[in-house]
């Protein structure tokens, strides 16, 4: 057996970090959207989850965020003439604000991936996510293919996919609808993969139940990227989304629940009747011995409790002695029924240490601590293989830090992004970032 490590791959929040208000179904962005954001809170308060983490010795990386305003979405978009022209002119017409999003820092969005335990060819598998149901998400795959791919770059231990087909039927939102139980010790895993809607089975009929908020991932897209991972069928789970919990605000699963090694812990409400037995029915047939799963009941801690807090969003993270911490948002603490289901959860052992981050400017736009980062395991040999430059280290972090505070605005509202020198400002930042993390080439700056 080999022992793996998991690496836990931040997006470091961009330099035109906002609040446009562009998600739809994601309550927390569509209540801010207008507001003024702080960019640079925003980058200092990822980084310093990213330094809580490391700190407590668990390997965690850094992804750059992604070259915004996107200028080739706006001249896609008809927007003509030097830069500044186009931001201009897209600025006067009903304003593409999606070509100015920093949503690449939610990384939990950016790929699914498979440890090589999970695969056939004994590789780590990577799908970008295409994140087709928004636009300023959209734009999102061709970069993340590329970052991934400079970052796990040996073919030997790694296999990158191309993001599925750009249509509604293969809606994919990447590891923030995949879950994994495995027993403690690094061997292979039941990969659970949770979807909203069928996607091909039901593009073309009628009888898609009416919902208030959009189902982002489909049955489809989740078994293409099954397939193409080549992951054993006896060790997947497909499982639905209860559409309750997407019209309460629960855009993503990892809204609502979460796994760690063997235990799995969910809302009530998060999954299609069934679900639950199905997972462990699967679990014990696979390993022959029963997972740990606690389902938070609905009377204890409500739906909207959930999307309140993000309670769900907290990595559960094990440490190298073993022992298993608890990241919860800092919303949790002050809200009693999320320290009650704590509480709860520590008295049952499912976690030994529970700490708090504050990662408020991210979770105005929809994001908690663990939309903040995608997790890679990987044996000793494939972490050795990763691109080192962007390991964060204390010395990493200084640096990180010093270019943020040089390089990012503490003020930025949707009407400022019409603003040219932000665009040159930004470039400015990644051009220097590139050196930092070692990574030439994944801009075209
Ligand atoms: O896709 N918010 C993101 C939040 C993603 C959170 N990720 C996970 N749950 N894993 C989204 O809804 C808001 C952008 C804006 O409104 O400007 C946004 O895209």
């Amino acid at each position: 057996m080999k022992i793996t490590v998991e690496i836990q791959c931040d997006g470091l929040v961009g330099p035109t970090h906002n609040y446009a208000g562009l998600a739809w179904g994601n309550l927390a962005s569509m209540r801010h959207g207008q507001q003024t954001a702080n960019p640079r809170l925003a980058a200092l308060q990822g980084l310093a989850k990213m330094e809580l983490v490391a700190g407590l010795g668990i390997t965690q990386l850094v992804l750059p965020p992604h070259q915004r305003p996107d200028l080739g979405l706006l001249r896609r978009l008809g927007f003509c003439g030097s830069d500044a022209q186009v931001i201009r002119r897209a600025m006067r017409h009903a304003p593409p604000l999606a070509a100015w999003s920093a949503a690449a820092m939610w990384a939990a969005n950016a790929a699914s991936v498979s440890p090589s335990a999970d695969c056939a060819d004994g590789r780590i598998h990577f799908t970008p996510a295409n994140l087709i149901g928004q636009l300023h998400r959209s734009i999102e795959a061709a970069t993340t293919a590329r970052i991934l791919r400079a970052i796990f770059s040996t073919p030997q231990f790694f296999a990158h996919h191309d993001p599925l087909p750009p249509v509604p039927a293969l809606g994919d939102e990447g590891a923030a609808n995949q879950l994994r139980l495995a027993p403690p010790g690094g061997r292979r895993g039941l990969e659970i993969f949770v979807y909203g809607s069928d996607g091909l089975a039901s593009a073309n009929t009628a009888d898609r139940p009416a919902r208030r908020y959009p189902a982002r991932q489909t049955a489809a897209a989740s078994a293409a990227v099954a397939r193409n991972h080549g992951l054993h069928s006896r060790a997947v789970a497909f499982i639905r989304q209860n559409p309750a919990a997407i019209d309460a605000g629960v855009f993503h699963n990892d809204v609502i629940a979460l796994s760690q090694d063997n235990v799995l812990i969910c809302h009530e409400h998060a999954f299609a009747t069934g679900a639950v037995e199905d997972i462990r029915r699967r679990y014990r047939m696979l390993f022959r011995t029963e997972p740990v799963i606690c389902v938070v009941p609905d009377r204890r801690f409500s739906l909207a409790d959930a999307v309140d807090t993000y309670l769900f969003n907290s990595q559960l993270l094990t440490l190298p002695d073993g022992r298993r911490l608890w990241l919860a948002p800092e919303e949790c603490q002050h809200h009693r029924r999320a320290m009650d289901v704590l509480q709860s959860l520590q008295d049952q052992g499912i976690f030994a240490v529970l700490k708090f981050v504050n990662v408020r400017q991210s979770m105005h736009n929809g994001g908690g601590p663990a939309c903040l980062r995608l997790r890679v395991v990987a044996t000793a040999v494939e972490l050795a293989a990763v691109h080192q430059g962007v390991m964060l280290t204390a010395t990493l972090a200084g640096r990180l830090r010093q270019w943020i505070q040089r390089h990012y605005r503490d003020r930025l509202s949707p009407r400022d992004l019409a603003d040219p020198k932000l665009s040159s400002e930004s470039c400015a930042a990644l051009d220097e970032l590139v050196t930092i993390l070692c990574l030439p080439g994944i801009y075209d700056l």
